[in-house]
């Protein structure tokens, strides 16, 4: 399938843009800015929408899942907005039985833990994305210059939740069965990066201009254990966009030991979460990849000053990256004030860039 003629990336829509051009790797006179979860609890005008509305439900209505996608754009002025969805709906769009329960997350009704229960998950090329992408090309229309980052969870993090059946601290079932039943582990990731490439690339040709991988539990993993049973199928999962030629950022929590090869599964940005400084991840990564990142969502609830000092900081240490989108090291907490995330985005757009470097 070609890109639609419409497609920002063809027609130049968003390719300018501070977002855009610094995951390329060009440091520009603004430093971009926007936060993992923008969308969600922390907005009175999203628990407003959502009231009688499932998640799953909220995620599959394209005008529902388009406006709470844009109310944190509109709200804040970050640089981009991210679609709103979920990292099981590609499962649940494959015939997966998955729940996300209010408070908890993700809940399977029958977890995958044999070679069989592999062997029984549904055709991911059964999966229909069309309220996906029906949903991406409403927002598109609606951001115009603002670029749309379409998501996916990678082959690990959605194993995690298959294995398990349900939000776990340590996801020790699903790393006991990367060893004990290596054809399964095998089938599974397979499987898991088939839909994670459809559901990217489905979000991408309906306009999304740039991708980001989330790996959020890659920090369980050891760094063998992520190099030689995890990283080859998160480099499968984006096997299907690599013709779109849309940067992609891959980010893990807890993952300061395979942020090089996370890096290499073919990230053009790495996504860096709140333990790690930028300079040291920078280090780590021989010190020409752009970075995202890192401020942590713990200090969004401290004193201004206290707060302010840390962005700074964060902004100062993503120099040493060739170019730096700030971020935070993992989502907004439910209950942060949305007025300093709003002062957030103010601070960097004024002090980020390379205008304020020396
Ligand atoms: O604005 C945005 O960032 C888009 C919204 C978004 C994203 C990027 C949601 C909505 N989910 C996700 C991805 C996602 N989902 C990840 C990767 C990102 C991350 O690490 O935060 C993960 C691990 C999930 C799984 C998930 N879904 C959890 C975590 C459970 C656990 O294991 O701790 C939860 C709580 C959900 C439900 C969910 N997804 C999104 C929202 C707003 C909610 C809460 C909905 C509700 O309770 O009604």
């Amino acid at each position: 399938m070609t890109l639609p003629a419409t497609h920002p990336l063809l027609d130049g829509r968003t390719a300018a843009s501070a977002l855009v051009t610094t995951y390329r790797g060009v440091r520009g006179d603004r430093t971009p800015v926007w936060f993992m979860r923008q969308a969600g609890r922390s907005l009175p005008e999203y628990r407003e929408l959502r009231v009688g509305t499932r998640m799953l439900d909220a995620c599959l209505d394209p005008a529902m899942a388009s406006e709470i996608t844009l109310q944190p754009v509109r709200r804040h002025g970050v640089d981009a907005g991210i679609f709103f969805s979920d990292i099981v709906i590609p499962l649940k769009l494959a015939g997966v039985d998955v729940e996300i329960e209010p408070g908890r997350g993700p809940v399977l009704a029958k977890p995958v833990r044999t070679l069989a229960d592999v062997s029984a998950l549904p055709d991911p090329d059964g999966a229909d994305f069309t309220a996906i992408e029906q949903g991406v090309a409403l927002t598109v229309a609606a951001l115009g210059s603002t670029p749309l980052i379409g998501f996916a969870g990678a082959p690990f993090t959605l194993a995690a939740y298959l294995v398990e059946g349900g939000p776990s601290k340590d996801h020790i079932r699903a790393r006991t069965l990367m060893h004990a039943d290596p054809e399964a582990w095998e089938g599974l990731l397979s499987w898991a990066a088939a839909v994670t490439g459809r559901f990217l690339r489905a979000q991408l040709l309906a306009g999304a201009s740039a991708a980001q991988l989330f790996d959020s539990w890659v920090g369980s993993l050891s760094k063998a254990d992520y190099v030689e049973r995890v990283a080859p199928f998160s480099k499968k999962a984006l096997e299907p966009i690599r013709d779109l030629d849309v940067p992609v950022v891959h980010f893990g929590v807890g993952s300061g030991e395979v942020l090089a090869p996370m890096h290499e599964v073919g990230a053009d940005v790495v996504g860096v979460d709140w333990r790690l400084p930028l300079d040291e991840a920078s280090r780590r990564l021989g010190g020409g990849v752009t970075l995202q990142g890192n401020v942590d969502p713990a200090l969004l609830a401290a004193p201004w000053p206290v707060l302010e000092a840390h962005v700074l900081d964060v902004l100062r240490r993503g120099r040493s990256a060739p170019a730096h989108v700030l971020n935070l090291g993992h989502g907004v907490p439910p209950e942060t004030d949305p007025d300093v995330l709003t002062r957030i985005v103010e601070l960097v757009h004024e002090r980020g860039g390379a205008a304020a470097e020396e």
